[in-house]
């Protein structure tokens, strides 16, 4: 197994909901504030660092067969010319969240450009640059739908802001 089809990092034996996806052990360092989120939550999440340039096929698997395992939103991250999000959301109906990450010699633009301009059919949400804990919350927020549990812990997240918490 290479490094990068690392066996999924659950939180727990529950089914995984949210899938997340990092182009390279790299971007875990602000990848991982993801799973920091969806603890805090309690939603049962998996991250795999798999590339779309590096690990095409292990990409196409894994978005074609997620919405079977159970997975309900999907977090894709990754840097410089980022085609992770892009890739996933081409192959399936579950809602893709698009994190560009920063460290390249344009900090991110060029992530960002690619991760949000989308044609028309193919949208994935794109939030700000290392902006890993809107995603999580965002996914967060996609399962509350029909999760009313989740929907109240998103509410008390929503007060304690207000109250001047920070993530
Ligand atoms: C992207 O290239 C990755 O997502 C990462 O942000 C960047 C550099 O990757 P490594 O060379 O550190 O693996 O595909």
């Amino acid at each position: 197994m290479s490094d990068e089809e690392q066996p999924a990092q659950g939180s727990g034996v529950e089914v995984p909901l949210v899938g997340i996806l990092v182009g390279s052990a790299s971007d875990l360092p602000v990848m991982q504030q993801c799973t920091a989120i969806l603890e805090r939550f309690q939603i049962p999440h998996e991250l795999r660092v798999v590339s779309a340039h590096r690990n095409p096929d292990a990409v196409d698997e894994y978005a074609r067969t997620a919405e079977e395992r159970g997975i309900v939103c999907l977090i894709c991250g990754a840097g410089m010319a980022n085609h992770l999000a892009g890739a996933v959301a081409a192959r399936t109906a579950l809602p893709v969240i698009g994190v560009p990450l920063s460290g390249s010699k344009l900090s991110g633009l060029d992530s960002l450009f690619s991760t949000v301009q989308m044609p028309t059919g193919v949208p994935v949400a794109t939030v700000a640059v290392d902006g890993a804990m809107n995603a999580a919350i965002l996914a967060a927020q996609i399962l509350a739908v029909r999760e009313p549990e989740v929907r109240q812990r998103i509410y008390e997240f929503k007060d304690s802001l207000a109250e001047g918490f920070r993530p």
